[in-house]
């Protein structure tokens, strides 16, 4: 059979063109249906490239007629697309009617962590006793984590298996996440003269892990330096704080302890709100009827020195308490790891 010559293709190409796009059932479908005709492997443009079989003569008005064809590609490419919007609109009106005055269905509101709400009451208090607010970053240096505030260097808490260390540019810059916010101490006194009252709440970081140790936890520092600051000043500040956020009838404890950087040094307990002292197998206070919420003591000379204060005038105080364990104790809870597995059912009851 003699091959179809240029101008038949054509014509044949024409003759399919409304058919071919009064099957169209979708958009998709239209899109197919409009490469294979003007596609660049598409029927018309395959048989533009035979041309050069044409006379000469005859070529210009093989041209002009190939125009005419994609203009009726696209006249009925329109109206297959006019067809199926109208299609869909029918549709959508034949279906079930949407009542509009049911009422919409609410967004869930979130709330703000106990952690954090535990947090911005306490920053409260301090705010009224005069202290100011200051933060840190959560990567810092060794030195000021733990040299400048006189850890001996062979101390448990520079070893790897206690605190979070980071790769670092050069081996003498050790750099990790630091555990205490001590940090923000010696930030703070190596760009601020004294005299200073600062509070410094932020995230710490610690190889920790069991009903009431957390490997990330909060912690808010309190350093307040003058010349005449006296460890009585240190128990009335944390006295009248822990008066305010449990009430004054509350119980506490002032026990002395060692902390490389302040001398004297202390740890303050309070009662256990969870047991009240009545269960041995608790497993929050341990049985004690106590729960350690802060260290503290006066700030040691050496600090004073490797931050450029004079020691000989200025003393200070310093405290560091544990906010997931004040929070705790003031909503009741019995596992520091309830505060953070994210059951919104138990976040919301609190
Ligand atoms: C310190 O971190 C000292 N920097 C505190 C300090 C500051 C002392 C200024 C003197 C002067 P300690 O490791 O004891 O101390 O931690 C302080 C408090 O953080 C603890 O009393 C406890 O309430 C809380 N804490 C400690 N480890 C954890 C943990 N893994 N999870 C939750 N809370 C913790």
């Amino acid at each position: 059979m003699a091959q179809e010559t240029p101008i038949e293709e054509l014509d044949a190409i024409a003759r399919g063109v409304d058919e071919a796009f009064a099957a169209a059932r979708d958009d998709n479908e239209l899109r197919q249906v409009t490469a294979r005709f003007s596609g660049r492997e598409g029927s018309l443009t395959r048989v533009m490239k035979r041309i050069p079989e044409l006379p000469g003569a005859e070529r210009k008005s093989f041209g002009q007629r190939v125009n005419e064809v994609k203009g009726r590609v696209e006249r009925a490419l329109a109206t297959a697309a006019e067809r199926l919007r109208s299609e869909a609109r029918a549709k959508e009106l034949a279906g079930p009617a949407i009542d509009i005055t049911l009422p919409g269905r609410r967004p869930r509101l979130g709330r703000v962590h106990p952690i954090m709400r535990t947090l911005h009451e306490i920053i409260d208090v301090f705010s009224s006793l005069g202290f100011d607010v200051a933060e840190g970053p959560e990567v810092d240096h060794a030195e000021n984590n733990f040299d400048r505030l006189g850890f001996p260097p062979d101390h448990p808490a520079m070893d790897m298996h206690d605190s979070f260390f980071l790769p670092s540019r050069t081996p003498s810059d050790r750099v990790l996440l630091r555990t205490h916010t001590s940090t923000v101490q010696v930030r703070e006194m190596l760009s601020h003269p004294p005299p200073v009252q600062v509070v410094m709440p932020g995230a710490v970081f610690r190889r920790d892990d069991d009903a009431t140790h957390s490997p990330m936890f909060f912690q808010l520092e309190g350093l307040m330096v003058d010349e005449d600051i006296t460890l009585a000043h240190l128990r009335g500040v944390l006295e009248a704080f822990l008066h305010r956020l449990f009430g004054a009838n509350v119980k506490t404890r002032f026990r002395a302890s060692y902390f490389p950087f302040v001398e004297p040094g202390a740890e303050m307990d309070v009662e256990c709100l969870i047991c009240h002292g009545h269960n041995p197998a608790c497993r929050v206070c341990k049985g004690t009827s106590w729960l350690e919420i802060l260290g503290c003591g006066m700030v040691h000379p050496v600090v004073f020195e490797s931050v450029g204060y004079d020691p000989e005038r200025y003393k200070g105080f310093a405290f560091g308490m544990g906010i997931d364990r004040l929070t705790m104790l003031r909503y009741g809870i019995g596992d520091i790891r309830h505060l953070f597995e994210n059951d919104v059912r138990f976040l919301g009851s609190l």
